[in-house]
């Protein structure tokens, strides 16, 4: 006898795609839980239209990051935040342009325009970012000799932020990231949450990248190398 079972076994799953993609997709639907963290880089006048190291797009990952929030219950906000001075600055380095890079005594650093110096209105969070129960600010870089593109760790490789201790003392496992820029404080943060065991999601349309020689394909190469998982914000749930 042909019952139900047996027919869905023969249509196989490409049929039943067809039939049936709106069950399929809530199916794939994530829905955050209590051991769930949105992490929003760096989302700061600086890296905006009009900014110094203003990152193409950059504004249009707002409304996205303001909807998706909602599904949060818990969210941590970074924000660069820069010794005026600061080693990853072209202009303390005689000779050096912006985007250009120089070794320092921890790795190769790709130099910036002057961006997010402590306390300025460029270093300040949009305005238009609308997460009022975003939970800790976390501020990054600002030792005058190192650069900290994670949120985690600093680019000497060991400093620690104390972002990993808070998020395991909070229970959360699963960390989802979004902000800018995709390919350097993202991409970096996205990393070290991996190593320091968190299962990551980078929700791509709610990041934009600066893309550097090559910065942005070499990003996304390493954060999937690294079991970093790439999601478009249509994929979690949010409830009205
Ligand atoms: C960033 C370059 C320099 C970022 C910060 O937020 O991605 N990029 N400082
Ligand atoms: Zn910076």
């Amino acid at each position: 006898m042909l019952d139900r079972r047996h027919i869905l076994a023969a249509l196989g799953t490409t049929a039943l795609a067809a039939l049936a993609p709106t069950a399929l997709f809530a199916a794939t639907s994530i829905k955050p839980d209590d051991t769930s963290a949105l992490l929003v880089i760096d989302v700061q006048n600086c890296f905006l239209p009009g900014g110094s190291l203003a990152v193409k797009e950059g504004e249009q990952v707002v409304p996205v990051i303001n909807k998706i929030a909602k599904a949060f219950s818990n969210v941590v906000m970074t924000q660069d935040w820069h010794t005026p001075g600061h080693v990853s600055f072209a202009s303390v380095h005689s000779g050096k342009k912006p985007f250009e890079t120089i070794d320092l005594p921890y790795g190769k650093q790709v130099l910036w325009p002057d961006h997010c110096v402590q306390g300025t209105d460029g270093a300040a969070l949009s305005r238009d970012l609308a997460i009022p129960h975003a939970e800790l600010i976390i501020r990054k870089g600002f030792h005058k000799d190192v650069d900290s593109y994670s949120a985690f760790l600093e680019a000497d490789g060991k400093t620690s932020t104390g972002l990993a201790g808070y998020l395991k003392g909070r229970k959360i496992k699963r960390i989802f990231v979004a902000g800018l820029a995709t390919d350097f404080c993202v991409a970096w943060t996205a990393l070290d949450a991996r190593k320091a065991g968190f299962e990551v999601y980078v929700v791509e349309d709610a990041c934009r990248g600066i893309d550097t020689q090559g910065s942005l394909a070499k990003a996304w190469a390493d954060m999937a190398k690294a079991g970093v998982k790439r999601i478009q914000s249509a994929d979690i749930a949010v409830s009205a």
